[in-house]
């Protein structure tokens, strides 16, 4: 399977997933698809069917809120039964709501952000140690994952030990559960002239900055990334990935509700499935509805959207007029956002 047949399916599991169990997070899922894609079909060394390979590549899902798609992706890699994805966050089922190393392919359980990281960056220690020489270890974090204090200690101790088998991956989707980054604390200087990217190269490491969404651009950081030892010997990398959050489904792009709101019934699950038929690559088939859903029962007056999305982008406007400083375009591709007023 290529990685655009992997993601539209991670894509189309996290819309069945999440809805099924009424849990959250498909937007923080979905930003990140394109790179755990791009991972499991073209990066990764592993045996699905002996997950413990002592030579595999490990992976850490440091933003373990984003449950849904690593456990969709390790499904269609052929960790477990693509079957099993139907019970998610169901009493009993191994699939929790944050990642369970329960779960075939899944070297930590991870939610506490920050900690994910930090763990990878030992296990990147303990093979140098070792002399293990024979797998590299990458973490994803999310860009609000990066107000961690343990985040930046994790990185100057991978500068100071040259963890060169280390690789970091950043969904840069400039939310984060509630709000915009900018509004919560910013990762970019004031001026707008040192950003994300120069303070990981000021903590010593190699950065290479990508469209989050463009599968090409990926595979090349991540071949970059392999090269590293050749460059820059000494260098862990990572790779800022600009996302948008909720990317794949044009209602749910750069909104806040979808965070937490999982795809309801009627026009929400219908539209989702609708939009994903759209681009369905070939020899894809949906698993769930194989023609996909023609007719979308979206409401016929506009008001009972805004009702029933009230918690969307407008939610701001509780808020004192001087926080508003970022304004969602929702449903829109435009990642970068207006800034409605200056930052003072
Ligand atoms: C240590 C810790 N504090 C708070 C939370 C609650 N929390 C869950 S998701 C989230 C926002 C994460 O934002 P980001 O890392 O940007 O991930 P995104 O959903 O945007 O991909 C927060 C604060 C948590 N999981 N762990
Ligand atoms: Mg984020």
């Amino acid at each position: 399977m290529n990685s655009e047949q992997l993601s539209w399916l991670i894509r189309r599991h996290c819309v069945e997933m999440t809805h099924r169990a009424r849990a959250s997070h498909i937007g923080s899922d979905f930003s990140a698809t394109d790179i755990l894609a791009t991972l499991y079909a073209d990066v990764l060394r592993y045996d699905a069917k002996a997950p413990q390979w002592r030579d595999r590549d490990r992976f850490l899902m440091s933003k373990g809120h984003a449950s849904a798609e690593l456990y969709a992706a390790l499904a269609e890699s052929g960790f477990f039964p693509v079957e099993e994805l139907k019970t998610f966050c169901e009493n009993g089922s191994r699939l929790l709501g944050h990642v369970s190393s329960e779960v075939p392919g899944v070297e930590l359980s991870t939610g506490s952000l920050g900690h994910g990281f930090s763990v990878a960056v030992g296990m990147a220690y303990a093979a140098k140690k070792s002399g293990d020489v024979g797998h590299k270890v990458y973490a994803l974090l999310g860009d609000g994952e990066c107000n961690e204090g343990a985040v930046w200690e994790a990185a100057l101790f991978a500068n100071h030990f040259r963890l060169n088998n280390l690789v970091a991956i950043i969904d840069r989707n400039q939310m984060q559960s509630l709000d915009f980054g900018e509004n919560t604390l910013e990762l970019d200087d004031s001026e707008g002239r040192y950003r994300l990217a120069d303070k990981w190269r000021a903590f010593g490491w190699r950065a290479i900055e990508v469209d989050g969404h463009d599968l090409n651009q990926l595979k090349s950081a991540f071949e970059e990334a392999g090269e590293n030892a050749k460059k820059e010997p000494h260098k862990p990398t990572v790779v800022v990935a600009n996302t948008i959050k909720g990317r794949g489904v044009a209602f749910m792009q750069n909104d806040v509700l979808w965070h937490y709101r999982y795809p309801h019934s009627g026009w929400e699950y219908d539209d989702a499935v609708r939009e994903l038929h759209e681009r369905i690559p070939s020899g894809v088939v949906d698993p769930y509805a194989s023609s996909g859903i023609m007719r979308v029962a979206r409401p016929e007056n506009d008001g009972e959207i805004v009702d029933d999305h009230a918690l969307s982008s407008s939610w701001k406007s509780s808020y004192p007029e001087q926080m508003r400083r970022v304004e969602a375009r929702p449903g829109t591709d435009e990642r970068v956002h207006a800034v409605i007023e200056d930052k003072q």
